[in-house]
């Protein structure tokens, strides 16, 4: 696949409760991260449209796990963000726990791109999420996205600090989504996970599929909110 592979994504379902997901099959690539990095605005920038994903200047835009079709067997999944503490409690509560139950059950999830605010880096429900997929052997990418706000050499500083310290699963790089900044190289990393005669979908640690309830986890389960 190259860039262009990516352009004709479409639209596909939105799941507001765990019974509505697509059947888990194919393969997955899950964009993750706090409220207003601009998750929504990757999946535009590497789809090459401006309306796919739902963005706004507002945090919480995202209330839903919106699915993106690639092609009839890979997707593309947009999650409502975490940490945003203005959003009512109960609705936090409700995308924490719909959040962590996607991520903890689904099979078919190839990699985690975890997209932070250059200008925020790494905050601790980033660490969390990629301490978790550490733990479960998900591949996962940073994405260092509003590069554009920062100046070059202030980017490459950020980079470095951020490379420093991941574990050997983890890549990190530049991106922004308003100038298609760092496409080819997120591409890269996505064709490698949802190719067709790759290793395949995310497997846990073999055993079967995690709990639905975040707090009725086991050691390792997320509790992002
Ligand atoms: N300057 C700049 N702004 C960006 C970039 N990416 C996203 N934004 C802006 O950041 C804001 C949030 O973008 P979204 O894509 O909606 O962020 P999100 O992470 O999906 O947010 P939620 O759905 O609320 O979790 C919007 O105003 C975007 O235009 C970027 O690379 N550079
Ligand atoms: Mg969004």
């Amino acid at each position: 696949m190259n860039n262009n592979s990516y352009h004709n994504t479409v639209y596909l379902h939105s799941a507001h409760r765990l019974a509505q997901l697509p059947a888990d099959a194919g393969r997955e690539a899950v964009f993750a991260g706090r409220s207003n990095a601009g998750k929504s605005s990757v999946i535009n920038a590497l789809a090459g449209q401006k309306k796919l994903a739902r963005t706004s200047r507002q945090p919480g835009r995202t209330r839903q796990i919106n699915f993106f079709a690639v092609d009839h067997d890979t997707r593309l999944v947009d999650l409502p963000g975490y940490g945003y503490a203005r959003a009512p409690g109960s609705l936090r509560q409700h995308w924490g726990q719909l959040i962590n139950a996607y991520l903890e059950r689904r099979r078919c999830l190839a990699g985690l791109i975890l997209i932070v605010d250059i200008r925020r880096c790494l905050t601790e429900p980033d660490v969390q999420m990629l301490d978790w997929c550490e733990n479960k052997n998900l591949p996962a990418h940073i994405l260092l996205n509003k590069a554009d706000k920062l100046s070059r050499s202030a980017g490459r500083q950020a980079l470095a600090t951020v490379a420093r310290d991941l574990g050997e699963n983890t890549g990190v790089q530049l991106f922004s989504a308003a100038k298609k900044q760092g496409l080819d190289e997120l591409c890269g990393v996505l064709d490698e996970w949802l190719k067709k005669n790759g290793p395949g979908g995310h497997k846990g640690e073999g055993g079967p599929p995690g709990p639905a309830n975040p707090a009725e986890g086991n050691r390792g389960s997320l509790r992002i909110t």
